[in-house]
């Protein structure tokens, strides 16, 4: 899944994206170096980032959106949303996917999806992104993790999404300290079995990479670091978001071609 950031602000790809012309050039691109889905964001989830409004979300996704649209190109969209009204919107465009960071808060975005039939990723995260890594805390980060999909899950389905809908994402880097994260990343297997949903994790360029190789490294260099962990994930979820697709394509081919 490759991300595409139309926000002015996002930790490592903000401000790209000026028309609606230059995103579905990059859309092409991506889709030629092996993106199946593209994960449409416009308010950023950074630690500390501004909230925007929905009319600010919505004037920033709509003309990309119908311009993707408009191109009929063959990959799936997601739009990476927490309100109800933008993922309406959306849903009418015509994307096959909501990705809620929020694992479903706002009622309206559960009742559009299921309105629509269309697909739901519910992400765990802890507190909101203003605060989140302020001091993220569990007892037991695994079993929190599960139990609060499992309670996302029962709500969206409550709501009429359909169970095979779920696509499921232990949120890395939302609300977590490093090891937080790493115990999150080597229960993959646990989460799977225990939820039985396709999951999606996202890891690409986000901080634990530095913290874990106790280096300064700028977002912009953290592909490398990002790919050698998507091909250690490459088995253990449906979906990976990156930033590199020809970089993440790679690695997971490789992983999975020697059978790791
Ligand atoms: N990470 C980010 C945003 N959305 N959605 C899911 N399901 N999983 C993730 O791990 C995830 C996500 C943060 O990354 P990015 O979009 O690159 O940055 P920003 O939030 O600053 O736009």
């Amino acid at each position: 899944m490759g991300v595409l950031n139309l926000t002015p602000d996002s930790f490592s790809d903000g401000g790209r994206f000026a028309d609606p012309a230059a995103v579905v050039a990059v859309a092409r691109d991506m889709i030629r170096l092996g993106a199946t889905w593209l994960d449409l964001g416009a308010e950023s989830s950074r630690p500390g980032a501004r909230p925007v409004t929905v009319e600010e979300e919505l004037q920033r996704l709509l003309p990309v959106l119908r311009a993707l649209r408009a191109a009929a190109l063959p990959v799936r969209i997601s739009v990476d949303t927490r309100k109800g009204p933008v993922a309406s919107a959306a849903l009418a465009v015509g994307v096959a996917m909501i990705n809620d960071i929020a694992a479903g808060a706002d009622p309206q975005l559960l009742e559009a999806v299921a309105a629509h039939g269309a697909a739901l990723c519910l992400m765990h995260m802890q507190g909101e992104p203003a605060s989140m890594q302020h001091s993220p805390c569990y007892d037991d980060v695994v079993g929190e993790v599960i139990a609060a999909l499992a309670a996302a899950m029962r709500r969206a389905e409550a709501a009429g999404v359909a169970r095979e809908a779920l696509v499921l994402d232990p949120g890395i880097g939302f609300g977590k300290t490093l090891a937080h994260n790493l115990a999150l990343l080597r229960a993959l297997p646990r989460l799977e079995a225990e939820l039985d949903r396709p999951l999606l994790v996202g890891i690409s360029r986000k901080s634990f990479i530095p913290a874990l190789l106790e280096r300064e490294l700028p977002p912009s260099d953290r592909d490398l670091a990002s790919h050698l962990i998507h091909a250690q994930l490459a088995s253990h979820c449906a979906l990976l978001r990156v930033h590199d697709v020809a970089g993440a394509r790679d690695a997971c081919r490789l992983a999975l071609g020697i059978g790791s």
